[in-house]
């Protein structure tokens, strides 16, 4: 990543975050559409540890934030990643939106995530409402 970008995106505080284990298609997709669409994208690559998604949430204070899970095995992760986000204090000002193939609304449930994106435009057409582009 180029200095000028960190640079550029460090003034930014309507940010989007993304997670990812190592499946990573869907997940470029989603940031590809969400760029075209005038967002600031911040992705942190696959397979984040929690204390980094925190540090990341603390520097660039996202609207909204993205967890990408494509394995069933990885569901307790990520919801130990939102309890974790909720325990640093950091939940209240910042949506936190899951997608992936096998996560469905009983699962983003289960992780208390604040929405289940199915597709990149779903994802689009939800940020809308929190983040003006
Ligand atoms: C490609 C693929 C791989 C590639 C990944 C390459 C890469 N760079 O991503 C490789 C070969 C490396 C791979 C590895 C593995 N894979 Co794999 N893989 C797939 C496969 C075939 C397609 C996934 C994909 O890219 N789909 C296309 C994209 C466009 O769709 P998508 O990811 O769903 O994304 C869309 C939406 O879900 C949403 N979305 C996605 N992410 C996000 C994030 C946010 C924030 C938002 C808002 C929306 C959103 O928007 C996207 C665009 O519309 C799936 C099967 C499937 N049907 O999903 C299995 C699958 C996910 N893999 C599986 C498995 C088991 C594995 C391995 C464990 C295999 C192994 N034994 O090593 C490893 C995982 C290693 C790891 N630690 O992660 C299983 C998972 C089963 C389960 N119950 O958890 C699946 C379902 C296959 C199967 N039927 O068994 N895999």
């Amino acid at each position: 990543m180029s200095k000028r970008l960190i640079e550029s995106m460090a003034d930014l505080d309507e940010d989007i975050v993304l997670y990812d284990d190592i499946h990573d298609i869907g997940k470029n997709i989603v940031t590809t559409v969400m760029s075209s669409n005038g967002f600031e994208v911040i992705d942190l690559g696959v397979d984040v540890p929690t204390g980094k998604f925190i540090e990341a949430i603390k520097q660039y204070k996202p609207k909204v934030v993205g967890i990408s899970c494509l394995l069933t095995t990885c569901f307790d992760n990520v919801k130990a990643c939102i309890h974790a986000i909720e325990d640093a204090g950091l939940r209240n000002d910042t949506k936190i939106l899951v997608g992936g193939d096998p996560v469905d609304d009983a699962a983003g449930k289960y992780m208390r995530a604040d929405i289940v994106a199915k597709n990149a435009q779903n994802t689009v057409d939800y940020c809308k409402k929190f983040v003006e582009v």
